[in-house]
């Protein structure tokens, strides 16, 4: 299993630049790449990197996606004067030419190719490349919206010859369509491209009509192009994580990517001129950790735009922390998504219902009260929304931007602690089975437990056997309340009364939310804790009216036999109703008669791993090995676990969580995704 993080950036492709008066393209500065890289080593991120130098792509490489016609008249432009290189530069739109352009260009397009090789070589997991000029817009003949040679694309295309690869999804959460990636891999299914991109009912450029949810491929490529236009500008973290939960999550992880390639532009985010989006910094880690779960972590990051250089350097931060392992930052602010990001997300699913099983019970009778796009066009032209209307045009809004990034860079910890995890272990023999960087903690003291047990839980346990049991469970509670570890993990007979002591313990402790995931047959313990504690119990037998309360949710679920069929549950339900809830500790417990099996588990700790910090306690009451193991390397990070093959929801399913969906949306909103049901 590979480890580390490749960083790939050569000074060199800041020498391209622009030389005389251009509005449209006089935001690409080289400053772009030499402010990102001080940044990231200001927050000393190079040091903790593998520094992988750049090349230069070879003429054969980038025949791998462009013409030789578009090859020559780039190379031509080496010997040319300026006059001859505005002139040139005319023929496209939105794009410079520069004596070193074209040396740059074949040093960024060589860069993902050094990326790519690292990761596959498994020299490296993942990695990212600071490149100049960017690539998504640049088409086979085509410079195009500051792209010269579509550095993406080239990447894909070389991986699928070199390493005989078979599914590649490349994620571009660049602000603008990334056109030109689309059109190269329109008719090709085994590049699945997704794309999000400001659209404002095509009047934001380059205002394409297949830049629309319904360009979703040709040919044998039908399904394998996905566009999610956002028709309003304002969209921010809640709308970005809606849309991974609702959209590109269900189908990535169906399509079960042999490797990731990033378009990672980061005009999406707050304070950029272009995007006029909010997303924060901190939105790009769970991004990335989301996409690490994927393809065996194989993750290759590499930049296009972002113009705001306070803005595009936190966030170039928060990505490469996330690849390096480091704890997920907390979101803050209201997690809903906006009524015009729900309705994208909408359709886009409909359109793509017929190519995905994970979208094939999708409910898309809504197409019928739309007669044309236009009619659509029409009513929210006339209509107006005040939400997400914002544009951040006027100074007063742009220091806002400044102050808050500002802050931001104070909160990020420096040098960061790496995620450690804690365990007891009972008997030396299981000790060598789990990785080697858990620390082992030793139980607390009995006479502490008896301590606090008869002062704070004598209500919950009533004999002393279940008392014995909490020692292991509650030295490694400590570790990570005290914040000396990340996550742990505790083996216990009696998971319910742990968990119970747990969850008050935590509570006391002073923190606001605990999320708990209960997977097994558990007595529910009510809790007194009123709001600070969110209940999810997956269980086989439904859990007939335990309590009314809003926070205890039975998720009655079994596992099929064909297969991991648990994403629906997981991207449907279990993510949106625990990033809704924001919660600061998650405890996970499986108990007996477990309905999940270890690649459920492992996908749901592996994701869980985003909220809260990371901070996870997992009680397991099964003492079976497998189990223990696959946890305890889902909680260090060091392996993403192979989550079996994938099978389809069945109808029943599928029914199940949307009508749970549409019992809790009105809660935990982040459940959205359709606008037809009571909103
Ligand atoms: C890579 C990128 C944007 C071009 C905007 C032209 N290009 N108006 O962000
Ligand atoms: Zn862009």
């Amino acid at each position: 299993m590979a480890s580390g993080t490749a960083l790939i950036y050569d000074e060199e492709m800041t020498s391209h630049r622009l030389l005389w008066n251009d509005p449209i393209c006089d935001i690409e500065v080289p400053e772009r790449l030499s402010f990102s890289y001080e940044q990231l080593k200001c927050y000393h991120l190079v040091e903790r990197c593998v520094c992988v130098p750049a090349r230069e792509g070879s003429e054969e490489e980038i025949l791998l996606v462009h013409s030789s016609e578009h090859l020559e008249v780039a190379k031509s432009t080496q010997t040319m004067n300026e006059e001859e290189l505005k002139r040139v530069s005319g023929n496209y739109d939105a794009f410079f030419f520069h004596p070193s352009t074209y040396r740059c260009a074949r040093i960024a397009v060589g860069a993902g190719l050094q990326l790519v090789d690292s990761v596959m070589s498994g020299k490296v997991c993942n990695g990212m490349a600071l490149v100049r000029p960017p690539g998504h817009h640049s088409q086979r003949n085509a410079a195009n919206g500051f792209c010269l040679f579509n550095n993406v694309a080239i990447a894909a295309e070389y991986a699928k010859r070199k390493y005989g690869l078979q599914r590649i999804l490349i994620v571009d959460w660049d602000v603008h369509h990334g056109q030109g990636t689309q059109y190269i891999f329109e008719e090709d299914p085994s590049v699945l491209y997704f794309s999000w991109h400001r659209y404002e009912h095509q009047e934001f450029w380059p205002s394409l009509k297949e830049s629309d949810y319904d360009a979703v491929g040709l040919g044998r490529g039908k399904g394998s192009n996905i566009n999610l236009p956002w028709n309003k500008v304002g969209m921010g973290n809640s709308d970005y994580l809606a849309a991974f939960f609702h959209v590109l999550l269900p189908v990535a992880f169906e399509f079960d990517p042999e490797l990731v390639l990033v378009s990672s532009g980061y005009d999406s985010g707050i304070g950029d001129p272009e995007g006029q989006m909010n997303a924060t910094p901190d939105v790009f880690a769970h991004l990335t950790h989301f996409l690490m779960q994927l393809a065996n972590g194989k993750l290759c990051v590499i930049l296009e735009g972002g113009y705001h250089l306070k803005s595009l350097s936190e966030s170039v931060c928060m990505t490469v922390k996330t690849l390096l392992g480091d704890p997920v930052p907390q979101i803050t602010g209201e997690m809903a998504p906006c009524l015009s990001a729900i309705e994208s997300i909408q359709n886009v699913r409909a359109a793509h219902k017929p190519y995905w099983k994970c979208l094939m019970y999708e409910d898309t009778s809504f197409l019928q009260n739309l007669s044309t796009k236009s009619h659509l066009l029409e009513k929210v032209n006339t209509n107006p929304s005040t939400e997400h209307e914002s544009k951040i045009t006027n100074k007063d809004e742009m220091v806002k931007v400044e102050r808050f990034l500002e802050l931001h860079m104070k909160n990020i910890l420096f040098p960061v602690p790496p995620i450690k995890t804690a365990a007891t272990i009972e008997s030396e023999a299981s000790a060598h089975l789990l990785p080697l960087s858990i620390r082992v903690v030793k139980e607390m003291d009995m006479n502490e437990v008896k301590a606090l047990v008869s002062a704070f839980y004598a209500d919950l346990v009533k004999e002393d056997e279940t008392l014995l049991s909490l020692g292991s469970m509650l030295a490694v509670l400590d570790k990570i309340l005290t914040k000396q570890v990340c996550n742990g993990i505790a083996e216990s007979p009696t998971a319910s009364v742990s968990v119970a002591v747990a969850l008050r313990h935590s509570v006391r402790f002073g923190f606001q939310r605990v999320l708990c995931i209960f997977v097994g047959d558990m007595e529910i313990i009510p809790n007194t804790e009123d709001g600070r504690i969110l209940m999810i119990h997956i269980c086989e037998k439904q859990q007939s009216e335990k309590t009314n309360s809003k926070h205890y949710i039975s998720l009655n679920w079994k596992e099929g036999a064909e297969g991991n069929d648990f994403f629906s549950a997981v991207f449907g339900f279990i993510l949106p109703v625990a990033y809704s809830y924001q919660a600061n500790l998650t405890v996970i417990a499986v108990g007996p008669n477990r309905s999940l099996g270890i690649n459920g588990i492992s996908l749901l700790l592996g994701l869980l791993r985003g909220l809260a910090e990371s901070r996870i306690l997992a009680v397991i009451e099964n003492t079976e090995m497998n189990l223990m193991q696959s946890v305890a390397k889902a909680l260090v990070g060091d392996s993403t676990p192979d989550f079996g093959v994938y099978a389809p929801p069945t109808q029943e399913k599928v029914r199940k969580i949307k009508i749970l969906r549409d019992q809790l949306q009105q809660e935990w909103k982040m459940l959205q995704c359709s606008v037809k049901n009571g909103i």
